[in-house]
Protein backbone atom coordinates (compact mmCIF):
# COMPACT_ATOMS: atom_id res chain seq x y z
CA UNK A 1 0.00 0.00 0.00
CA UNK A 2 1.01 3.66 -0.29
CA UNK A 3 0.92 4.58 3.44
CA UNK A 4 3.05 2.52 4.73
CA UNK A 5 5.62 4.09 7.22
CA UNK A 6 8.87 1.97 6.54
CA UNK A 7 12.14 3.17 4.94
CA UNK A 8 11.65 4.90 1.53
CA UNK A 9 14.72 3.55 -0.02
CA UNK A 10 15.25 2.74 -4.27
CA UNK A 11 16.39 -1.22 -4.77
CA UNK A 12 20.02 -1.09 -5.18
CA UNK A 13 21.86 -3.18 -7.24
CA UNK A 14 25.40 -3.33 -7.55
CA UNK A 15 26.20 -4.20 -11.35
CA UNK A 16 29.32 -6.27 -11.13
CA UNK A 17 27.57 -8.22 -8.62
CA UNK A 18 24.63 -9.01 -11.48
CA UNK A 19 24.03 -10.58 -14.70
CA UNK A 20 23.43 -7.93 -17.43
CA UNK A 21 20.08 -9.27 -17.88
CA UNK A 22 19.01 -8.66 -14.20
CA UNK A 23 20.44 -4.69 -14.73
CA UNK A 24 18.65 -4.72 -17.78
CA UNK A 25 14.81 -6.27 -16.35
CA UNK A 26 15.20 -3.62 -13.26
CA UNK A 27 15.63 -0.63 -15.61
CA UNK A 28 12.27 -2.21 -17.37
CA UNK A 29 9.45 0.65 -17.11
CA UNK A 30 6.38 -0.71 -14.99
CA UNK A 31 4.38 -1.97 -17.43
CA UNK A 32 1.10 -0.29 -18.52
CA UNK A 33 -2.41 -0.51 -18.01
CA UNK A 34 -3.21 -3.34 -21.45
CA UNK A 35 -3.79 -0.69 -24.13
CA UNK A 36 -6.44 -2.76 -25.88
CA UNK A 37 -8.90 -2.25 -22.64
CA UNK A 38 -8.20 1.15 -22.40
CA UNK A 39 -8.88 1.05 -26.19
CA UNK A 40 -12.26 -0.03 -25.87
CA UNK A 41 -13.34 3.07 -23.15
CA UNK A 42 -11.84 5.23 -24.88
CA UNK A 43 -13.53 4.65 -27.98
CA UNK A 44 -17.27 4.90 -27.32
CA UNK A 45 -16.37 8.10 -25.57
CA UNK A 46 -15.15 9.58 -28.71
CA UNK A 47 -17.57 8.38 -30.71
CA UNK A 48 -20.32 9.96 -28.52
CA UNK A 49 -18.78 13.37 -28.78
CA UNK A 50 -18.19 13.38 -32.70
CA UNK A 51 -21.78 12.00 -33.24
CA UNK A 52 -23.46 14.45 -30.30
CA UNK A 53 -20.50 17.37 -30.19
CA UNK A 54 -21.26 19.91 -27.18
CA UNK A 55 -23.78 17.88 -25.55
CA UNK A 56 -21.91 14.60 -24.97
CA UNK A 57 -18.48 16.59 -24.28
CA UNK A 58 -20.86 18.63 -21.32
CA UNK A 59 -22.60 15.52 -20.21
CA UNK A 60 -18.85 13.67 -19.60
CA UNK A 61 -17.46 16.61 -17.70
CA UNK A 62 -20.37 16.44 -15.77
CA UNK A 63 -19.44 12.79 -14.83
CA UNK A 64 -15.93 12.37 -15.03
CA UNK A 65 -14.88 16.06 -13.52
CA UNK A 66 -18.19 16.32 -11.27
CA UNK A 67 -18.72 19.87 -12.64
CA UNK A 68 -22.30 19.59 -12.80
CA UNK A 69 -22.70 23.29 -12.85
CA UNK A 70 -20.82 24.04 -15.97
CA UNK A 71 -23.42 24.82 -19.02
CA UNK A 72 -21.01 25.63 -21.73
CA UNK A 73 -18.00 23.43 -22.81
CA UNK A 74 -15.85 26.36 -24.19
CA UNK A 75 -14.41 29.65 -22.79
CA UNK A 76 -13.63 32.08 -25.67
CA UNK A 77 -11.25 34.87 -25.50
CA UNK A 78 -10.79 37.58 -24.77
CA UNK A 79 -10.94 36.01 -21.33
CA UNK A 80 -12.40 38.34 -18.12
CA UNK A 81 -10.07 39.61 -16.23
CA UNK A 82 -11.95 37.76 -13.35
CA UNK A 83 -11.17 34.73 -14.73
CA UNK A 84 -7.06 35.35 -14.18
CA UNK A 85 -7.01 37.19 -10.43
CA UNK A 86 -3.29 36.32 -9.44
CA UNK A 87 -1.14 37.02 -7.00
CA UNK A 88 1.34 39.48 -8.80
CA UNK A 89 4.34 37.02 -7.29
CA UNK A 90 2.56 34.32 -9.85
CA UNK A 91 2.59 36.84 -11.99
CA UNK A 92 5.79 37.67 -12.18
CA UNK A 93 7.06 33.86 -12.40
CA UNK A 94 4.97 33.14 -15.60
CA UNK A 95 6.06 36.50 -16.86
CA UNK A 96 9.88 35.41 -16.65
CA UNK A 97 9.36 31.87 -17.35
CA UNK A 98 6.86 32.71 -20.56
CA UNK A 99 10.00 35.26 -21.78
CA UNK A 100 12.23 32.37 -21.16
CA UNK A 101 10.81 29.89 -22.96
CA UNK A 102 10.10 32.40 -25.91
CA UNK A 103 13.36 33.42 -26.45
CA UNK A 104 14.54 29.94 -26.67
CA UNK A 105 11.98 28.70 -28.83
CA UNK A 106 11.91 31.47 -31.33
CA UNK A 107 15.66 30.94 -31.43
CA UNK A 108 14.75 28.01 -33.34
CA UNK A 109 13.42 29.69 -36.30
CA UNK A 110 15.02 28.68 -39.19
CA UNK A 111 15.49 32.77 -40.63
CA UNK A 112 15.70 31.77 -44.57
CA UNK A 113 14.67 29.34 -46.64
CA UNK A 114 16.96 26.52 -47.59
CA UNK A 115 18.03 26.65 -50.74
CA UNK A 116 20.90 24.45 -53.17
CA UNK A 117 21.35 23.64 -56.29
CA UNK A 118 22.08 20.39 -57.14
CA UNK A 119 23.39 21.01 -60.74
CA UNK A 120 23.35 23.98 -62.84
CA UNK A 121 19.93 25.48 -63.08
CA UNK A 122 18.30 22.74 -60.44
CA UNK A 123 17.22 24.62 -57.39
CA UNK A 124 15.37 22.91 -54.64
CA UNK A 125 14.02 24.80 -51.75
CA UNK A 126 12.69 24.09 -48.52
CA UNK A 127 10.85 26.91 -46.42
CA UNK A 128 8.87 26.63 -43.06
CA UNK A 129 4.69 27.26 -42.76
CA UNK A 130 2.78 27.17 -39.02
CA UNK A 131 -0.12 24.66 -38.78
CA UNK A 132 -2.90 26.32 -38.47
CA UNK A 133 -4.83 24.98 -35.75
CA UNK A 134 -3.02 23.15 -32.45
CA UNK A 135 -5.10 21.69 -29.86
CA UNK A 136 -2.76 21.68 -26.39
CA UNK A 137 -3.95 19.28 -23.78
CA UNK A 138 -3.13 20.25 -20.28
CA UNK A 139 -3.83 17.50 -17.79
CA UNK A 140 -5.66 18.08 -14.46
CA UNK A 141 -5.42 15.28 -12.35
CA UNK A 142 -3.53 15.47 -8.74
CA UNK A 143 -1.19 19.11 -9.63
CA UNK A 144 -2.45 22.31 -11.37
CA UNK A 145 0.07 22.34 -14.63
CA UNK A 146 0.02 26.07 -15.51
CA UNK A 147 3.77 25.44 -16.62
CA UNK A 148 2.80 22.82 -19.26
CA UNK A 149 0.01 25.24 -20.56
CA UNK A 150 3.18 27.64 -21.17
CA UNK A 151 5.34 24.79 -22.60
CA UNK A 152 2.68 23.81 -25.02
CA UNK A 153 0.87 27.56 -25.72
CA UNK A 154 4.48 29.74 -26.28
CA UNK A 155 6.11 27.37 -28.87
CA UNK A 156 2.67 27.63 -30.82
CA UNK A 157 2.57 31.30 -30.40
CA UNK A 158 6.35 31.66 -31.57
CA UNK A 159 5.62 29.45 -34.72
CA UNK A 160 3.00 31.17 -35.68
CA UNK A 161 -0.18 28.96 -34.83
CA UNK A 162 -3.40 31.03 -36.30
CA UNK A 163 -5.77 29.45 -33.60
CA UNK A 164 -4.50 28.03 -30.48
CA UNK A 165 -7.05 25.69 -28.53
CA UNK A 166 -6.30 25.01 -25.07
CA UNK A 167 -7.88 22.43 -23.44
CA UNK A 168 -8.24 21.50 -19.75
CA UNK A 169 -10.42 19.66 -17.33
CA UNK A 170 -12.37 22.39 -14.80
CA UNK A 171 -12.28 22.00 -11.47
CA UNK A 172 -15.12 20.34 -9.61
CA UNK A 173 -16.85 23.43 -8.88
CA UNK A 174 -16.31 24.29 -12.65
CA UNK A 175 -14.01 27.06 -12.87
CA UNK A 176 -10.68 26.86 -14.36
CA UNK A 177 -7.46 27.60 -12.61
CA UNK A 178 -6.72 30.92 -13.35
CA UNK A 179 -2.73 30.52 -14.45
CA UNK A 180 -4.20 28.56 -16.87
CA UNK A 181 -6.40 31.53 -18.36
CA UNK A 182 -3.71 33.86 -17.41
CA UNK A 183 -1.22 31.54 -19.64
CA UNK A 184 -3.54 31.04 -22.73
CA UNK A 185 -4.61 34.85 -22.75
CA UNK A 186 -0.32 35.27 -22.66
CA UNK A 187 -0.38 33.06 -26.05
CA UNK A 188 -3.39 34.09 -27.80
CA UNK A 189 -5.40 31.46 -27.42
CA UNK A 190 -8.72 31.41 -29.41
CA UNK A 191 -10.48 29.71 -27.00
CA UNK A 192 -10.19 26.98 -23.51
CA UNK A 193 -11.92 23.88 -23.62
CA UNK A 194 -12.99 22.83 -20.28
CA UNK A 195 -13.02 19.08 -20.50
CA UNK A 196 -10.12 16.62 -19.84
CA UNK A 197 -9.88 13.04 -21.04
CA UNK A 198 -10.81 11.56 -24.02
CA UNK A 199 -13.53 13.41 -24.61
CA UNK A 200 -11.45 16.70 -24.93
CA UNK A 201 -9.00 15.21 -27.17
CA UNK A 202 -12.04 13.99 -29.22
CA UNK A 203 -13.44 17.30 -29.32
CA UNK A 204 -10.46 18.95 -30.72
CA UNK A 205 -9.63 16.27 -33.04
CA UNK A 206 -13.32 16.42 -34.46
CA UNK A 207 -14.94 19.84 -33.66
CA UNK A 208 -18.18 20.57 -32.11
CA UNK A 209 -20.65 23.13 -32.40
CA UNK A 210 -18.19 25.40 -29.59
CA UNK A 211 -15.42 23.73 -30.14
CA UNK A 212 -13.20 24.61 -32.93
CA UNK A 213 -11.31 21.20 -34.65
CA UNK A 214 -7.81 21.31 -34.96
CA UNK A 215 -5.14 20.07 -37.30
CA UNK A 216 -2.46 18.91 -34.58
CA UNK A 217 -3.31 18.28 -31.05
CA UNK A 218 0.18 18.04 -28.14
CA UNK A 219 0.40 17.58 -24.67
CA UNK A 220 0.91 15.31 -22.07
CA UNK A 221 -1.65 12.96 -20.00
CA UNK A 222 -3.10 9.91 -18.72
CA UNK A 223 -3.54 6.78 -20.48
CA UNK A 224 -6.85 7.67 -21.31
CA UNK A 225 -5.51 11.09 -23.21
CA UNK A 226 -2.68 9.22 -24.92
CA UNK A 227 -5.16 5.91 -26.14
CA UNK A 228 -7.75 9.33 -27.37
CA UNK A 229 -4.55 10.88 -29.09
CA UNK A 230 -3.52 7.44 -31.21
CA UNK A 231 -7.06 6.95 -31.87
CA UNK A 232 -8.07 10.23 -33.46
CA UNK A 233 -4.63 9.87 -35.34
CA UNK A 234 -5.00 7.07 -37.21
CA UNK A 235 -8.94 7.85 -38.03
CA UNK A 236 -8.57 9.22 -41.00
CA UNK A 237 -11.94 11.16 -40.91
CA UNK A 238 -10.63 13.43 -37.88
CA UNK A 239 -7.26 14.50 -40.00
CA UNK A 240 -5.41 15.19 -37.49
CA UNK A 241 -2.01 14.51 -35.73
CA UNK A 242 -0.52 14.60 -32.39
CA UNK A 243 3.11 14.67 -30.75
CA UNK A 244 3.49 11.72 -29.04
CA UNK A 245 3.25 8.68 -27.23
CA UNK A 246 3.28 9.86 -23.61
CA UNK A 247 3.85 8.01 -20.70
CA UNK A 248 4.73 8.48 -16.73
CA UNK A 249 7.41 10.61 -16.07
CA UNK A 250 10.59 9.87 -15.66
CA UNK A 251 13.94 11.01 -14.65
CA UNK A 252 17.61 9.32 -14.40
CA UNK A 253 20.88 10.90 -12.37
CA UNK A 254 24.09 9.81 -12.95
CA UNK A 255 26.13 10.58 -9.60
CA UNK A 256 29.66 10.69 -9.39
CA UNK A 257 31.70 11.22 -6.45
CA UNK A 258 31.95 14.81 -6.97
CA UNK A 259 27.81 14.72 -6.47
CA UNK A 260 26.26 16.42 -3.27
CA UNK A 261 23.77 13.31 -1.80
CA UNK A 262 21.38 15.89 -0.67
CA UNK A 263 21.34 17.30 -4.42
CA UNK A 264 21.31 14.14 -5.86
CA UNK A 265 18.53 12.98 -3.59
CA UNK A 266 16.35 15.91 -4.02
CA UNK A 267 16.69 15.52 -8.16
CA UNK A 268 14.96 12.37 -7.68
CA UNK A 269 12.25 13.35 -5.65
CA UNK A 270 11.32 16.13 -7.66
CA UNK A 271 10.02 13.66 -10.28
CA UNK A 272 8.99 10.78 -7.45
CA UNK A 273 6.78 13.41 -5.98
CA UNK A 274 4.91 13.64 -9.76
CA UNK A 275 3.04 10.50 -9.15
CA UNK A 276 3.39 6.75 -8.04
CA UNK A 277 3.99 5.60 -11.58
CA UNK A 278 6.95 8.02 -11.98
CA UNK A 279 10.13 6.06 -12.02
CA UNK A 280 13.32 7.67 -10.71
CA UNK A 281 17.12 5.76 -11.59
CA UNK A 282 19.91 6.91 -9.79
CA UNK A 283 23.62 5.43 -11.16
CA UNK A 284 26.32 5.94 -8.95
CA UNK A 285 29.86 5.98 -10.53
CA UNK A 286 32.23 4.37 -8.80
CA UNK A 287 30.84 5.08 -5.02
CA UNK A 288 31.62 3.31 -2.05
CA UNK A 289 29.13 1.58 -0.08
CA UNK A 290 29.39 5.07 2.45
CA UNK A 291 28.60 7.47 -0.33
CA UNK A 292 25.88 5.39 -1.56
CA UNK A 293 24.10 5.32 1.69
CA UNK A 294 24.32 9.18 2.13
CA UNK A 295 22.37 9.14 -0.68
CA UNK A 296 19.82 6.76 0.59
CA UNK A 297 19.38 8.39 4.02
CA UNK A 298 19.50 11.77 2.28
CA UNK A 299 16.47 10.30 -0.04
CA UNK A 300 14.68 9.50 2.96
CA UNK A 301 14.63 11.90 5.02
CA UNK A 302 13.63 14.77 2.36
CA UNK A 303 11.01 12.43 1.16
CA UNK A 304 9.21 11.94 4.55
CA UNK A 305 9.54 15.89 4.97
CA UNK A 306 7.21 16.47 1.74
CA UNK A 307 3.25 16.77 1.46
CA UNK A 308 3.45 14.41 -1.71
CA UNK A 309 5.38 12.12 0.45
CA UNK A 310 2.60 9.05 -0.15
CA UNK A 311 2.95 9.77 -4.35
CA UNK A 312 7.14 9.66 -3.70
CA UNK A 313 6.42 6.15 -1.63
CA UNK A 314 4.56 4.75 -4.88
CA UNK A 315 7.14 5.97 -7.05
CA UNK A 316 9.94 4.88 -5.12
CA UNK A 317 8.92 1.46 -4.84
CA UNK A 318 9.61 0.73 -8.27
CA UNK A 319 12.55 3.03 -8.48
CA UNK A 320 16.20 1.73 -8.73
CA UNK A 321 20.11 2.63 -7.58
CA UNK A 322 23.09 1.54 -9.80
CA UNK A 323 25.91 1.02 -8.61
CA UNK A 324 28.66 1.14 -11.60
CA UNK A 325 32.34 0.72 -11.67
CA UNK A 326 32.82 3.12 -14.47
CA UNK A 327 31.24 6.02 -16.18
CA UNK A 328 31.46 3.86 -19.39
CA UNK A 329 29.12 1.29 -17.97
CA UNK A 330 26.61 4.33 -16.75
CA UNK A 331 26.58 6.08 -19.74
CA UNK A 332 25.71 2.14 -21.64
CA UNK A 333 22.94 2.25 -19.16
CA UNK A 334 21.80 5.74 -19.72
CA UNK A 335 21.69 5.53 -23.71
CA UNK A 336 19.58 1.91 -23.37
CA UNK A 337 17.21 3.47 -20.86
CA UNK A 338 16.68 6.87 -22.95
CA UNK A 339 15.08 9.13 -20.02
CA UNK A 340 13.00 11.89 -20.50
CA UNK A 341 15.47 13.55 -18.00
CA UNK A 342 18.77 13.47 -17.55
CA UNK A 343 20.79 14.80 -14.68
CA UNK A 344 24.71 14.71 -15.27
CA UNK A 345 26.17 15.76 -11.43
CA UNK A 346 29.48 14.50 -12.55
CA UNK A 347 32.79 16.05 -13.24
CA UNK A 348 32.66 17.48 -16.48
CA UNK A 349 29.25 17.53 -17.50
CA UNK A 350 29.26 19.13 -20.19
CA UNK A 351 32.35 16.47 -21.66
CA UNK A 352 29.91 13.83 -20.64
CA UNK A 353 27.15 15.74 -22.24
CA UNK A 354 28.45 14.81 -26.03
CA UNK A 355 28.28 11.03 -25.14
CA UNK A 356 24.86 10.76 -24.51
CA UNK A 357 22.75 9.37 -27.74
CA UNK A 358 19.45 8.83 -26.07
CA UNK A 359 17.72 11.20 -23.65
CA UNK A 360 14.42 13.88 -23.80
CA UNK A 361 16.32 16.17 -21.92
CA UNK A 362 19.91 17.22 -20.03
CA UNK A 363 20.61 18.89 -17.34
CA UNK A 364 24.09 19.50 -16.56
CA UNK A 365 26.19 20.06 -13.50
CA UNK A 366 25.06 20.82 -9.28
CA UNK A 367 23.35 23.92 -10.01
CA UNK A 368 20.96 22.82 -12.35
CA UNK A 369 17.85 20.83 -10.66
CA UNK A 370 15.32 19.36 -13.48
CA UNK A 371 12.86 21.90 -11.41
CA UNK A 372 14.46 24.53 -14.01
CA UNK A 373 13.41 23.03 -17.08
CA UNK A 374 10.21 22.17 -15.60
CA UNK A 375 9.16 25.46 -15.23
CA UNK A 376 11.73 28.68 -15.96
CA UNK A 377 14.79 28.24 -18.07
CA UNK A 378 13.10 28.17 -21.25
CA UNK A 379 14.11 24.44 -22.50
CA UNK A 380 10.54 22.34 -23.04
CA UNK A 381 9.46 20.10 -20.47
CA UNK A 382 7.18 18.03 -22.49
CA UNK A 383 9.42 15.58 -23.47
CA UNK A 384 9.14 11.56 -24.56
CA UNK A 385 9.02 8.93 -21.52
CA UNK A 386 9.31 5.46 -21.64
CA UNK A 387 12.14 5.04 -23.62
CA UNK A 388 10.79 6.76 -26.64
CA UNK A 389 13.77 9.52 -26.53
CA UNK A 390 15.43 6.91 -28.87
CA UNK A 391 13.24 8.27 -31.73
CA UNK A 392 11.33 11.14 -30.25
CA UNK A 393 12.22 14.72 -29.93
CA UNK A 394 10.59 16.47 -27.01
CA UNK A 395 8.14 19.28 -28.24
CA UNK A 396 10.21 22.36 -29.76
CA UNK A 397 8.98 24.80 -32.35
CA UNK A 398 9.47 22.05 -35.33
CA UNK A 399 6.54 20.34 -33.34
CA UNK A 400 4.40 23.32 -34.57
CA UNK A 401 5.27 24.10 -38.23
CA UNK A 402 5.91 21.62 -41.12
CA UNK A 403 8.30 22.28 -43.98
CA UNK A 404 7.26 22.73 -47.67
CA UNK A 405 9.97 22.05 -50.45
CA UNK A 406 9.72 23.43 -53.84
CA UNK A 407 11.87 22.52 -56.96
CA UNK A 408 12.97 25.32 -60.00
CA UNK A 409 14.36 24.74 -63.20
CA UNK A 410 16.07 26.55 -65.52
CA UNK A 411 16.16 25.48 -69.74
CA UNK A 412 19.15 24.58 -68.93
CA UNK A 413 18.19 22.36 -65.67
CA UNK A 414 15.66 20.60 -67.37
CA UNK A 415 18.79 19.47 -70.29
CA UNK A 416 20.73 18.92 -67.37
CA UNK A 417 18.36 16.55 -65.39
CA UNK A 418 16.03 15.41 -68.33
CA UNK A 419 17.90 12.45 -69.29
CA UNK A 420 18.01 10.64 -66.10
CA UNK A 421 14.53 11.79 -65.27
CA UNK A 422 13.79 10.02 -68.96
CA UNK A 423 15.69 7.17 -68.32
CA UNK A 424 14.12 6.10 -64.83
CA UNK A 425 10.50 6.51 -66.00
CA UNK A 426 11.48 4.56 -68.73
CA UNK A 427 12.32 1.45 -66.15
CA UNK A 428 9.42 2.17 -64.08
CA UNK A 429 7.35 1.89 -67.58
CA UNK A 430 6.11 5.32 -67.13
CA UNK A 431 5.63 6.79 -70.16
CA UNK A 432 3.51 9.55 -69.44
CA UNK A 433 6.14 10.57 -66.95
CA UNK A 434 9.17 10.61 -69.63
CA UNK A 435 7.12 12.84 -72.11
CA UNK A 436 6.48 15.24 -70.03
CA UNK A 437 10.06 15.77 -70.51
CA UNK A 438 10.85 14.87 -73.77
CA UNK A 439 8.07 17.42 -75.03
CA UNK A 440 9.99 20.37 -73.44
CA UNK A 441 13.45 19.11 -74.35
CA UNK A 442 11.48 18.65 -78.36
CA UNK A 443 10.13 22.07 -78.05
CA UNK A 444 13.23 23.71 -76.72
CA UNK A 445 14.99 22.12 -79.91
CA UNK A 446 12.71 23.51 -82.04
CA UNK A 447 12.37 26.72 -80.85
CA UNK A 448 15.68 27.21 -80.73
CA UNK A 449 16.90 30.41 -82.00
CA UNK A 450 13.71 31.74 -81.91
CA UNK A 451 13.54 33.67 -78.93
N1 LIG B 1 8.57 17.06 -14.84
C1 LIG B 1 7.29 17.11 -15.53
C2 LIG B 1 6.87 18.50 -15.90
C3 LIG B 1 6.42 19.34 -14.75
N2 LIG B 1 7.05 19.44 -13.58
C4 LIG B 1 5.34 20.15 -14.66
C5 LIG B 1 6.41 20.32 -12.82
N3 LIG B 1 5.35 20.72 -13.46
C6 LIG B 1 7.35 16.23 -16.78
O1 LIG B 1 8.37 16.56 -17.62
ZN1 LIG C 1 8.42 18.00 -12.87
Amino acid sequence: GLNGHGRIQMRRYVTKDEAPETILEALKRPSQRSTDKIMAIVRPIINDVREQGDRALLSYTHKFEKATSLTSPVFKAPFPESLMQLPPETIEAIDISFENIRKFHAAQREEKPLEVETMPGVVCSRFVRPIERVGLYVPGGTAVLPSTALMLGVPAMVAGCKTIVLASPPRADGKLTPEIVYVAHKVGAESIVLAGGAQAVAAMAHGTESVSKVDKILGPGNQFVTAAKMLVSNDTTAEVSIDMPAGPSEVLVIADKTALPAFVASDLLSQAEHGVDSQVVCIAVDLSEQQVRAIEDELHAQATALPRVDMVRGAISHSVMLVTQTLDEALELSNAYAPEHLILQVADSIAVRERIMNAGSVFCGPWTPESVGDYSAGVNHSLPTYGYAKQYSGVNLGSYVKHITSSHLTAEGLKNVGGAVMQLAKVEELEAHRRAVEIRLKWMEDNKGRS
